[in-house]
């Protein structure tokens, strides 16, 4: 069917002229009074990681300063710091939550 493949055709020249959108680190940063086990049920209940792999990363940030929590498109990112930010002071932890361009 021509008019169909033709049609195919404009679909990816305009897919391949168009750049994709980008990503959003979303990053935990280190802090000397939010509790460990805190930092690790942020990571369960906001990022979806087993409580092994939210430990690895919870360490990664104590020892490192900070740490990725994923890679996100733009509006999923602010809506995860902002979540994140919420739900530590709801609970009086000064942890902070921030998003960088990848
Ligand atoms: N540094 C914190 C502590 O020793 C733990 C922590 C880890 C805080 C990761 C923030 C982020 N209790």
């Amino acid at each position: 069917m021509a008019t169909q493949k033709q049609g195919e055709f404009i679909l990816e020249a305009e897919r391949s002229r168009t750049k994709p959108p980008p990503l959003y680190k979303v990053l935990l940063l280190n802090d000397d009074f939010t509790p460990m086990d805190f930092v690790i049920v942020v990571l369960q209940k906001f990022f979806g990681m087993d409580r092994e792999r939210a430990t690895r990363v919870m360490l990664q940030v104590h020892r490192e300063g900070m740490g990725v929590c994923g890679v996100f498109p733009k509006d999923v990112a602010a809506t995860k710091v902002e979540l994140v930010v919420s739900f530590a002071r709801q609970h009086q932890h000064p942890l902070a939550c921030v998003m960088e361009e990848n």
